[in-house]
């Protein structure tokens, strides 16, 4: 078909004027192409739109030298068909453009879908209209269409970046974007060529440009990571495996964190001797595999600094290694970014081009450039005189192409570019209020470039086309995100996004390449498995956050948020669920402790610390176990006393292992581990005497425990949060020991369970109502809970240490917790408070399996120290005082 004939066999032209047909696409790329197959098989006439003159998308354009599919291309391949699977074997490991280019024609055309294509068309504009409740899109050539439902498969890498630097126009050579690269291919032999840009594209580009050209520069602003390809055919293994079982593997991709069929690793960096981390790097390293290097080395590497930085630091020495001249090899090293913030690449023989004599790198960072000439580029320090400019500098990412398609004008004469202009808002990547019928294919908010896309785009495309179908079934013309459904979206978003580093580099993901972008974490961190899991749990839950309408004002709303909890607790939770484990109440109290202790053990140990000993104290009748937990640095620290979790039932000094650990090295102070009498053997008061007790004992012992002078503090969990806060009363009215501050995180300070916590979150959030009632009938006859001892709520609370008090948002005990403060508050105690959303009982003592935890520690560690230096303060101006 000659480009721009516009077939019409599935739609109708009106007058020459208008094409109508129920659903346009933009773009016949990867998704465009799988929409208007789904599309068509569920009886929509459709229509697809697009600049370029064939199908391709993305691998229509970029057809620099060395482009290449940097995952796995039988990963990266549709799985709808298996005939299609089977009709269709890759050449490579990671397959390069042109064969990608010739897979999408394969598929076109297999499916018979260019007739429904109008190719060399730009959509100028598109408009809702309310009346007819359709989409008007205008185009610069060929008809207009009206549409009921209105799809943007734009891609998410396709709109080049404007170069920004100043006299471009003056240059006389020619001058060539890797994203536009001529479809002839171009002549570089002899020229003297400039790359600017080390992204993938130009990554990929540079090796076979330098084999090319006389001369190469390569003008590089941010040093990346890379790692070698290794192409060559499917290893073995992977082959063996597809032919064994392929619908498995597919379906383990659909449901992992990257959209790729590999397990992430469960070990810690920490738990690692040094050779077995270099050992794991180095298998990873030989196999050239970008995914393997992003997920399966140790769990922290993507989600701790301190991880990451060790596989980091392996980076770097191999590119020492690699490059032979030590100032390139410096320049070439990345410092500013965790290795995966940024988008790293898979290279052939990049770091060695650089040993080539016909190779040159500048480093932008020490000398930036100036302005383009008719001859050259330069640089405050020099001038190049160069040939042919390669512009490899990226994209206008995830936002672009959709904003290119301007003006998109939705409800109300709404535009897009107005909603947007503080960065996107959407609901799930795929919709945004007031847009109705609108659908984006792998959009900002939806796991995207963070993806395997192609599992992504079936996966969204799919969602969207069963949504379409049940609509019409049940006879609605529109579907449109709410906006509370959004802006909890953007809550998830964020919360999400705390679990990962890449707040901690300037990408394209946040916007931060293109000059006055809106800087915002633009794909949803939250993998794609658990992410498929959130879109089906919408439609589960009658198409929760979408209001749909119909004719004779037939509509449904059912409005609210998807996930309200912090994505890790709730990944938690599911796991939980799924193990449909009997209630603990109802084991007994042995076998509760013994189930606890299992549970214990499956968990991932903690961190070092400087040292961990185990001890002996006396107790209020005898002596008790301690632990304790010394920081790494030089002492003499600060002691805090700590009382673990447990209902006074379950736990023993070394159960909050991992945050007593996590605690001693982020607030560098000695954490004490008490083991305290347990109910049923011994019930109220014995815990909380053996609080007290065991409090005095540190405090007269802390010189020989390594304490520095000044008071203790005390911090607990749940009902040790209880044991601390009733220690403090204690100390107080018992003259001593001097207490310098209170941390208590999810305490029970109170009897009464008539608080909305109680009912709000009775159930499904680990500790439930029942699991309390158990605990309280064990540990306390009802005529002594209201002693303070058992309710510390109706103590005295005058003249108590000042307190740091934690909630979490889903936990029963979550409003006797703020009612504490809110009390100590109101009797002149200094309280902060953190109430952690999203979060449950358990969350910030399960230091390793929730992550999004991270922030409230640093939170309570910074209190503790805020503790001591009062205590110090205050000490200091009574000598002052007494002085004077
Ligand atoms: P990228 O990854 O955005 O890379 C663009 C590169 O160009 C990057 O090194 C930029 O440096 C550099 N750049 C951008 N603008 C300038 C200016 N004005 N001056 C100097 N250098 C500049 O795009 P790619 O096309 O390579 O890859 C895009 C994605 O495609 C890739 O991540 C894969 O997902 C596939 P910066 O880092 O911004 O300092």
């Amino acid at each position: 078909m000659s480009d721009g004939v516009v077939e019409t066999r599935a739609s109708e032209v009106s007058g020459g004027e208008t094409q109508t047909v129920d659903v346009a696409v933009v773009g016949a790329g990867f998704a465009g192409l799988y929409l208007l197959h789904r599309l068509r098989k569920a009886g929509f006439s459709t229509v697809a739109l697009d600049t370029a003159n064939d199908v391709g998308g993305t691998w229509y354009w970029n057809r620099y030298p060395g482009a290449r599919c940097d995952i796995q291309t039988v990963d990266y391949s549709y799985t709808f068909d298996p005939e299609l699977e089977k009709a269709w074997q890759w050449s490579e490991k990671y397959a390069t453009q042109p064969e990608i280019l010739r897979y999408l024609g394969f598929v076109a055309d297999r499916y018979d879908l260019r007739r429904d294509i109008r190719f060399g068309t730009r959509v100028l504009g598109a408009s809702w209209d309310d009346a007819k409740e359709r989409w008007l899109l205008t185009t610069d050539k060929g008809p207009a269409v009206s549409c009921r439902h209105y799809i943007m498969a734009t891609g998410c890498l396709s709109q080049p970046k404007p170069p920004e630097i100043d006299g471009v126009h003056d240059f006389k050579g020619e001058i060539y974007f890797t994203s536009r690269w001529p479809h002839d291919g171009v002549d570089l032999r002899g020229k003297r060529v400039a790359v600017i840009g080390t992204g993938s594209s130009g990554i990929q580009s540079i090796p076979i440009i330098a084999e090319q050209a006389a001369q190469l520069t390569v003008f590089q602003r941010t040093p990346n990571f890379a790692l070698p390809a290794h192409n060559g055919p499917l290893p073995a293994d992977r082959a063996a495996q597809l032919a064994e079982d392929r619908n498995g593997l597919r379906e383990q991709a659909r449901w992992s964190m990257a959209g790729v069929p590999i397990p992430p690793a469960t070990d810690f960096s920490w738990a690692l001797s040094e050779a077995e981390r270099r050992e794991r790097f180095e298998k990873l390293w030989a196999s050239g595999d970008l995914v393997g290097m992003l997920t399966q080395l140790w769990a922290d590497q993507g989600v701790d600094p301190d991880g990451n930085a060790l596989l980091a630091d392996l980076i770097r020495e191999k590119i020492h290694e690699i490059v032979k001249d030590p100032e390139t090899a410096a320049a070439l090293t990345p410092h500013d970014h965790p290795f995966g913030a940024k988008r790293p690449c898979l290279d052939t023989n990049y770091y060695q081009t650089f040993n080539r004599p016909n190779v040159t790198l500048v480093n932008l960072r020490q000398e930036p450039i100036t302005s383009i000439t008719a001859d050259g580029i330069k640089t405050d320090r020099r001038s190049f005189d160069i040939d042919v400019i390669v512009f490899a500098t990226g994209f206008d990412a995830m936002t672009g192409a959709i904003r290119a398609v301007h003006p998109i004008t939705g409800r109300g004469g709404k535009s897009l570019e107005d909603v947007w202009a503080n960065g996107p808002q959407t609901y799930l990547g795929l919709t945004v209020a007031d847009f109705p019928n609108l659908f984006l294919i792998t959009g900002p908010g939806s796991p995207s470039v963070l993806s395997n896309m192609a599992v992504s785009i079936e996966q969204h495309v799919d969602w969207v086309v069963d949504r379409l179908v049940a609509l019409r079934e049940a006879g609605f013309t529109t579907i449109e995100a709410t906006e509370t459904a959004q802006a909890g979206w953007a809550r998830h978003m964020a919360d999400c996004a705390t679990v990962t580093l890449h707040r901690l580099a300037n990408t394209w993901y946040t916007g931060a390449n293109v000059p006055g972008k809106p800087q915002t974490l633009m794909p949803y961190t939250g993998g794609v498995g658990p992410y498929r899991g959130i879109c089906n749990e919408i439609v589960s839950r009658g198409m929760l956050g979408f209001k749909l309408s119909g004719p004779n004002g037939a509509s449904q709303c059912n409005d609210g948020e998807i996930v309200r909890l912090q994505p890790d607790v709730r990944l938690v939770l599911n796991m939980l669920a799924e193990m449909n484990l009997p209630p603990i109440e109802s084991m007994g109290a042995a076998g509760a402790r013994e189930f606890v202790a299992q549970f214990n053990a499956t968990r991932p140990p903690g961190r070092p610390v400087g040292e961990v000993k185990d001890g002996t104290l006396q107790g209020a009748d005898g002596p008790l176990p301690y632990r304790l937990y010394r920081p790494a640095t030089p002492g003499p620290h600060p002691i805090v006393v700590y009382f673990h979790g447990g209902g006074w039932v379950l736990g023993d000094e070394q159960s909050d292992d991992p945050f007593c650990r996590d605690m001693c090295r982020r607030s560098n102070m000695i954490f004490v581990s008490v083991g305290y009498r347990h109910a049923p053997e011994h019930r109220f008061p014995a815990a909380a005497e053996d609080g007290y007790a065991a409090t005095r004992w540190v405090a007269e012992h802390a010189a020989e425990l390594g304490g520095r002078d000044g008071p203790v503090l005390v911090a607990g969990w749940s009902a040790g949060g209880n044991i601390a806060a009733v220690t403090c009363q204690l100390a107080r009215d018992r003259g001593g020991p001097l207490v310098g501050g209170q941390l208590l995180v999810c305490p029970v300070t109170d009897c009464s369970f008539d608080r909305p916590s109680y009912t709000d979150n009775a159930a499904g959030y680990f500790l439930t109502r029942g699991l309390m009632y158990w605990f309280w009938d064990i540990y306390c006859s009802p005529a002594d809970r209201t002693d303070p001892r058992a309710s510390p709520l109706r103590g005295k609370l005058q003249g108590l240490p000042p307190a740091y008090i934690v909630t979490c948002e889903f936990d029963p005990l979550r409003d006797e917790g703020v009612a504490y403060a809110e009390a100590l508050a109101a009797n002149g105690v200094p309280v902060g408070q953190l109430k952690a959303h999203g979060h449950f009982h358990s969350s910030f003592t399960m230091v390793d399996v929730v992550i999004t935890g991270v922030g409230g520690r640093m939170q309570m560690a910074e209190a503790l120290q805020a503790f001591t230096q009062s205590a110090e303060e205050g000490e200091s101006q009574e000598i002052n005082a007494a002085a004077s």
